[in-house]
């Protein structure tokens, strides 16, 4: 067993010992403290996840659903028939099953997701419901290169990426990401994006500082994980959720912040946290169709299609590469 933490000679050893080790040292070594917003997903993590788009202030869900069955024959038809389907950061797979069942001759279903456990039960979910759709699974970081080229044939491959994840990236990286769907989608794919739109910072600031706490557990479970996978010794109670919108950049962000003076150890590092210092685990950018519309095609994608929901408070966006 290594002994974690403890010596001077730690480090070295222990970033061999796990890749993330090294990226949480170095973010939580900048002046502005940050941690890597992926790992909030882990088995719990996602759960909490699920938990939040059904809390009565996380609108983000809700309205993405009420968009795909109201408009849902329509974003069929923009898909076209049959597609392969490959969703990065599928999670259960909930929103996909219903666009799947109104897909014509779909070839099939590849799920991305950086938690096995998630992607275990996206698949038997997909299974039951549609049985005769083959299922290709992929557990990965989908920013970072995965085996696309290994998947099977189609009519032409279909990108869905919902939820206005890609508000999770500063837009350059979402600009690149972008870039990445689109050679993974190849010549006459398709993109259908879910995008959050910019609103009022009060909506903002509920929707992601729920009333019945979820977020916030679902924030503060990032230090129990450093805790359980890295031997860190984060007081969690020691920490507070906040949700923090930037008008500037259009964002929301979530921090953890330091309730008091404290010192917490990770890696064999020692950090200092000041009472009333933050840690940065996540953005959300909100977007107008506009700038998404240029964004995207700065990637290489056509705007073709927007769906929105009544209350204009999300898009669905469909491109063409
Ligand atoms: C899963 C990235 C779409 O940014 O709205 C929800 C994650 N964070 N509440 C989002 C999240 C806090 C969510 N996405």
């Amino acid at each position: 067993e290594l002994v974690r933490g403890g010596t001077a000679s730690a480090p070295a050893v222990e970033f061999l010992e796990h890749p993330d080790l090294a990226e949480i040292v170095g973010d939580l070594s900048r002046p502005q403290k940050r941690l890597p917003t992926r790992l909030l997903y882990d088995e719990r993590g996602s759960h909490l996840f699920e938990r939040i788009c059904e809390t009565r202030d996380y609108y983000v869900t809700r309205a993405e659903l009420e968009i795909l069955s109201r408009d849902l024959d329509d974003i069929a038809g923009f898909a076209g028939a049959g597609a392969g389907v490959i969703e990065p950061g599928a999670g259960c797979g909930c929103k996909t099953r219903e666009l799947l069942s109104a897909l014509e001759d779909p070839r099939w279903y590849a799920p991305l997701d950086i938690d096995p456990s998630v992607l275990w039960r996206c698949r038997e979910a997909i299974r039951q419901a549609l049985p005769h759709l083959p299922l290709v699974p992929v557990c990965a970081d989908f920013t970072q290169p995965w085996c696309h080229a290994g998947l099977p044939v189609a009519e032409r491959r279909l990108l869905f990426f919902p939820g206005s994840t890609v508000g999770n990236f500063e837009p350059v990286q979402a600009q690149r990401l972008l870039g990445r769907f689109r050679d993974a989608a190849g010549p006459g794919g398709r993109l259908i994006l879910g995008v959050d739109l910019r609103k009022n910072a009060a909506t903002l600031r509920r929707a992601y500082d729920d009333g019945e706490g979820i977020t916030a557990s679902f924030n503060l479970n990032l230090l129990a994980r450093l805790n359980r996978e890295h031997g860190a010794d984060f007081d969690t109670a020691a920490f507070e959720h906040l949700a923090v919108y930037d008008k500037a950049l259009h964002r929301i962000e979530m921090h953890l912040r330091s309730r008091r003076d404290q010192w917490v150890r990770i890696g064999g590092c020692r950090f200092h946290f000041a009472a009333g210092e933050t840690i940065h685990t996540e953005s959300s950018h909100k977007y107008l169709p506009g700038g998404m519309v240029a964004l995207a095609a700065a990637a290489g994608w056509q705007a073709q299609k927007l769906w929105m929901d009544p209350q204009r408070r999300f898009a669905l966006m469909g491109f063409e590469a």
